[in-house]
């Protein structure tokens, strides 16, 4: 066996973002990461913790404190430090600015999953309401929040085909082209996860429930008329496109089908309003993306740059995180590029409320008053919502765990949006919310809901057959307990 490099601090030091080589430690051992630089899923935010200890960046950017991180690392071990420097203690602590420090403030109603990053979950509470508070919006954040104080003169540049750049200020998006609203919804990939993990096995990633999903009336102009503008013939563009990426400020990233991103019924649009207000901070002030109908990864936050070109974005977002593999294929096995980064979205629903309504007091309860209940009952209500712009037809609810079903009322938006477009158009952006008025008599162990998508497109009943490691797209019915307190 050859013997182990050992290597004195001070020559650590020396290999900081100054150098040719990037060197880190973590306790004693030493990696020289020169070449998971490019990859780092965080950008150039890496090289400040070059040339020393990488653990007082891991105690800010706590999303590192995981085994995969440290196998990553493990790649790129080169010796140890001298046991002589670790004696004596001389390891600097660094001098570190926390990139968070400038984060928002949230609603303590939200169901916070981590702080830094922000991972906050909609309450059921607030899934009831057709367009969710801005303030109970779910946030997903993979890095810090980035600072941008005039949103006018924010600038988004378009890099065309042939590498040609075109600029347009935030200000310009306005004043140049036709302004549109849409209202929809955005559900993340990891919306239910903790339901799959339960039912079937651990799955890698934030442990959301039924709150990974909330709806918003955003407003901006289309991106198919800023591509347009911008030279992008959208009509028919070259046959060697093939996709959209978008940029955001911190260094996430991600693409759209170029087909997408140009359809005149897509409705990609490039949003600064959010719920008739200026784009919240959490939500990507001063200028997001927005894809609707497809998986929210895609709607680029804090959009910097948005380039067309022949291939993906190459972020770990786009190529990596945001897959789908068979029920067998372990993490450490994965070809990663034997699967398509997920786009549109499968049907999806859940139960939000369970309330039981006891015939003695049906008197005095306004469910039962609007409901015309004359028994026990219990009213279940939540959300169904169908990807890549498809109508939800139906929802279907059983009182027995899946023995017997009765249909739900699909509910209008409440606020005439005509949200859903019409039926012969697959514009449907938005969840449909509905209810279910189940007699106390017929209920036995679980409440279930499933709904189906007008391709006839239906939810799997179990996790296990699309049980994923990275816990994606978890669908499968929604199951409640059925017992009243
Ligand atoms: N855009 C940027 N720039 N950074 C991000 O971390 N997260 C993505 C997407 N866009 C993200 C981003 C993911 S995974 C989701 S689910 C949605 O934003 C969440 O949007 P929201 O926080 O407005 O609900
Ligand atoms: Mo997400």
């Amino acid at each position: 066996p050859t013997k182990e490099c050992i290597f004195r601090l001070e020559e650590i030091y020396k290999h900081n973002r100054n150098a040719d080589t990037y060197w880190v430690f973590h306790g004693d051992r030493v990696y020289d990461i020169t070449d998971w630089v490019p990859n780092h899923p965080g950008g150039e935010v890496i090289l400040r913790a070059t040339g020393g200890n990488i653990e007082p960046y891991w105690a800010i950017f706590t999303i590192h404190q995981k085994q995969d991180v440290y196998d990553i690392l493990e790649h790129y071990f080169i010796g140890k430090v001298d046991p002589l420097d670790l004696v004596a203690g001389n390891v600097p602590a660094g001098n570190i600015e926390d990139p968070f420090r400038n984060d928002p403030q949230r609603d303590p109603a939200l169901i916070q999953h981590s702080t830094r990053p922000c991972n906050s979950e909609t309450p059921e509470s607030a899934l009831g309401s057709y367009i969710t508070p801005i303030d109970k919006f779910y946030v997903r954040n993979h890095l810090w929040v980035p600072e941008v104080r005039d949103g006018d003169s924010h600038r988004l540049t378009i890099e065309l085909f042939d590498g040609e750049e075109k600029d347009y200020t935030v200000a310009d998006l306005r004043k140049k082209f036709h302004e549109h609203s849409i209202t929809a919804t955005l559900q993340c990939s990891g919306n239910r996860r903790s339901h799959m993990t339960q039912a079937s096995r651990p799955t890698n990633g934030l442990q959301w429930g039924t709150g990974a999903i909330s709806t918003a009336i955003w407003t901006g102009v289309r991106l198919r008329d800023v591509l347009a503008d911008a030279g992008l013939d959208v009509q028919d563009p070259d046959e060697e496109i093939k996709h959209v990426k978008f940029i955001g400020a911190e260094a996430y990233g991600a693409s759209i089908p170029i087909d997408k991103a140009v359809d005149r019924h897509g409705d990609v649009l490039l949003v600064y309003s959010m719920n008739g207000q200026p784009l919240p901070r959490d939500h990507g002030f001063p200028l997001r993306a927005l894809v609707p109908g497809h998986v929210a990864a895609r709607s680029v936050k804090w959009l910097n740059k948005i380039v067309v070109s022949d291939e993906e974005s190459s972020s770990q977002w786009q190529r990596r995180d945001y897959k789908c593999f068979g029920p067998n294929v372990r993490a450490a096995q994965t070809d990663w590029d034997t699967a398509p980064a997920i786009q549109e979205t499968p049907v999806q629903s859940a139960i939000t409320a369970v309330r039981h309504v006891k015939a003695d007091k049906l008197q005095d309860s306004a469910l039962a008053r609007v409901y015309s209940l004359d028994e026990d009952s219990v009213v279940l209500e939540g959300y169904a919502f169908a990807g890549g712009g498809r109508h939800i037809v139906r929802v279907d609810v059983s009182p027995d765990n899946g023995l017997t079903w009765l249909q739900a009322q699909l509910q209008e938006d409440g606020a005439n949006l005509g949200a859903y477009g019409s039926p012969e158009d697959r514009r449907a952006w938005a969840w449909r919310q509905w209810r279910a008025v189940v007699p106390a008599t017929q209920i036995s162990r679980k409440f279930c809901v499933k709904a189906t998508d007008d391709s006839y497109n239906v939810q799997p009943d179990t996790f296990e057959p699309t049980y994923n490691f990275r816990g994606n797209l978890a669908n499968a019915w929604h199951r409640v307990c059925s017992v009243s307190d």
